[in-house]
C-alpha cells in the first residue's frame, strides 16, 4: 500500500473507533436551533454536515487543518524557487492532517504524474463538442467521461462497506492526476485551435499545468502554485462542495460526485463569478473609455449597476464578514510581482470604492471582496484573457479538498444524506399550533 494511502488508514481508522464512541455516549446532544427565516434563507448556517478538510470563521477566513493561508505560505513545502506553496502539500494536508516533508510532496508530484494518462475517448468526447461550448459545461462532460475508468463503481459489486475509502482514495488520486491536462486540452481547443501541449514531467503539479496552457513564464507557474492551493477548499457548506459530498453520499463514485459539484461551481453567484468580475471591469474600462478610471468614475458605474438590479461580481459573501483572505493571498502576489499592472491597480481601487457603497444599501451582509475579486487581474496579466475558462481553473483547485474530504465521508461511513423539507402551507401549519 502507498505510504499516503496506509497513513490515510490509520488515521480515519482511529477516527472511525472514536467518533463511534463519542455518538454513544453524546449522539442526543443539541448543536444548533433551526428558524424559519434560515428554512427559507438558503439554510445558512445550519450545522448540518461533517466535513474535515478546512474550516470557515467569518472573520478570520478559511483554516485547513487548522493552518490559515499565511500560515501555510510559509510551513508547506514551496516551487524550486521556494516562493510559492505547492499544491500538492495542501492535497496531504488536508487529507491526513499533518504538514508533509518535502519528500512526501516530491513523492506524490511523482504519483500524480504517473497517475495522469487521460483516455483517449474523452479528448473525442471533448472534440465531438462544438469549440465554443462553454469550458466549464466541457469540464464536466470530460470528467463524466473519465467515468468509465472509475475504480469505485467497477468495483462496487464486490467490495464491502469497509473498503468503499480504498476505491474512493483510487479515484480520487487518479482524478486529481487527470485534471490538468483535461482542463489544458480545453483551453487550447476553444481558444488555440487544437494546438496541443505535451506535458513536461519533470514539473511539479501547478507549474506542468501552466505549461500544457502554454503559459511558461515562471511567475505564471507560481502564480498558478498560489491559485491552486488558495482555492481548494471552503469547508463543506458551498454549493460545489456540498454538492460533490451529497452526490457522493449516494455511492455515486468520485467522478460522478466530481462532476456534478463541477456544475454547481459554474454559477454566477459562485466560481462563475471570476468570469463575471474581469467582464464586468472590462466594460467598466470600456464605457469610461479609460485603463486608468478615477475612484468617481468607478464609484458612478457602481451606482450604474445596482440600479440596473444587478450585484457586483466579486463582494460580498454567505458566511464571511471580511475581506476573504484569499483575496488578500491574490493581493499580496500582485504587490510582490506585479503591482504597475494597469487592471491590478483597477482591482485595489475597486477594493476601496465598493465596500462603502454597499455597506450603504443597508442590506448586504458583507460588503468586502471575496476570493473571486482578484484572481482575474493576475490571470490577465500573464496573458489569459480568456475569461470563460476561468472558472475552470477554480475547479481544478476545489477537487484537491472536495475528493479529499470524500475520502473521509467514505472511510467513516457517513450514510445518505437526507435533510427535511417542508411546505409554505406547513410552515402555516405550524405557526397556528405554535402561537
Ligand atoms: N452586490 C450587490 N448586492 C449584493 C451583493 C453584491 N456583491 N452581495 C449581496 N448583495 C445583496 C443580495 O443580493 C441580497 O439582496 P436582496 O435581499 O435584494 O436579494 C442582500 O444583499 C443580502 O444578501 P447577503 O445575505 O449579504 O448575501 P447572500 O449570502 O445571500 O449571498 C453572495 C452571497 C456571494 C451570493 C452575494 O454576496 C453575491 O451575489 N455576490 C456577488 C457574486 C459573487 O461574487 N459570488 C462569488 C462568491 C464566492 C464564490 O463562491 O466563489
Amino acid at each position: 500500500m502507498d505510504p499516503l494511502k496506509k497513513k490515510f488508514q490509520e488515521k480515519s481508522e482511529a477516527l472511525k473507533v472514536e467518533l463511534k464512541a463519542l455518538l454513544k455516549e453524546h449522539g442526543g446532544r443539541k448543536v444548533d436551533e433551526v428558524k424559519l427565516s434560515q428554512i427559507f434563507g438558503g439554510a445558512r448556517g445550519i450545522k448540518t454536515m461533517v466535513w474535515e478538510t478546512s474550516q470557515l470563521d467569518p472573520i478570520e477566513g478559511i483554516r485547513f487543518r487548522g493552518y490559515s493561508i499565511p500560515q501555510l505560505r510559509e510551513l508547506l513545502p514551496k516551487g524550486p524557487d521556494g516562493k510559492e506553496p505547492l499544491p500538492e502539500g495542501l492535497f496531504w494536508l488536508m487529507l491526513v492532517g499533518e504538514v508533509p516533508t518535502p519528500e512526501q510532496v516530491t513523492w506524490l508530484t511523482k504519483q500524480w504524474t504517473q497517475r495522469s494518462n487521460v483516455p483517449e475517448h474523452v479528448y473525442s468526447v471533448l472534440d465531438a463538442l462544438p469549440a465554443d461550448t462553454h469550458p466549464m459545461t466541457q469540464f464536466v462532460v470530460a470528467i463524466n467521461a473519465m467515468q468509465t475508468g472509475s475504480v469505485f463503481a467497477r468495483r462496487y459489486e464486490e467490495m464491502g462497506k469497509s473498503e468503499y475509502w480504498d476505491a474512493t482514495y483510487e479515484d480520487t488520486m487518479n482524478l486529481i492526476a487527470r485534471l490538468p491536462r483535461v482542463a489544458a486540452y480545453i483551453y487550447r481547443r476553444t481558444y488555440y485551435n487544437g494546438d496541443h501541449i505535451q506535458p513536461d514531467i519533470s514539473l511539479d503539479w501547478a507549474a506542468n499545468f501552466a505549461h500544457m496552457l502554454g503559459i511558461s513564464n515562471p511567475e505564471f507557474m507560481n502564480l498558478m502554485r498560489l491559485y491552486l492551493t488558495i482555492h481548494a477548499d471552503h469547508e463543506g457548506g458551498n454549493a460545489s462542495a456540498h454538492t460533490v459530498h451529497l452526490i457522493g453520499s449516494t455511492l455515486s463514485d468520485p467522478y460522478l460526485a466530481f462532476a456534478g459539484g463541477m456544475n454547481s461551481l459554474a454559477g454566477p453567484l459562485h466560481g462563475l463569478a471570476n468570469q463575471e468580475v474581469i467582464k464586468w471591469i472590462f466594460k467598466m474600462l470600456d464605457a469610461l473609455g479609460t485603463k486608468n478610471p478615477s475612484k468617481e468614475q468607478i464609484a458612478e458605474y457602481v451606482n450604474g449597476t445596482l440600479q440596473a438590479g444587478r450585484v457586483i461580481p466579486g463582494y460580498g459573501h454567505a458566511v464571511l464578514r471580511r475581506p476573504d483572505p484569499r483575496f488578500m493571498a491574490q493581493k499580496r502576489f500582485a504587490e510582490d510581482y506585479i503591482k504597475d499592472d494597469d487592471i491590478v491597480q483597477v482591482v485595489w481601487k475597486i477594493f476601496d470604492v465598493v465596500p462603502p457603497i454597499l455597506e450603504g444599501l443597508g442590506k448586504v451582509k458583507n460588503p468586502w471582496p471575496n476570493v473571486d475579486a482578484h484572481s482575474g487581474a493576475l490571470l490577465v496579466h500573464y496573458g489569459m484573457d480568456q475569461y470563460s475558462f476561468y472558472t475552470v481553473l477554480f475547479g481544478v483547485s476545489r477537487a484537491l479538498g472536495v475528493l479529499a474530504n470524500g475520502c473521509w465521508s467514505r472511510a467513516l461511513g457517513f450514510p445518505l444524506e437526507r435533510p427535511k423539507s417542508v411546505t409554505s402551507n406547513w410552515v402555516k401549519e405550524w405557526l397556528k399550533e405554535n402561537q
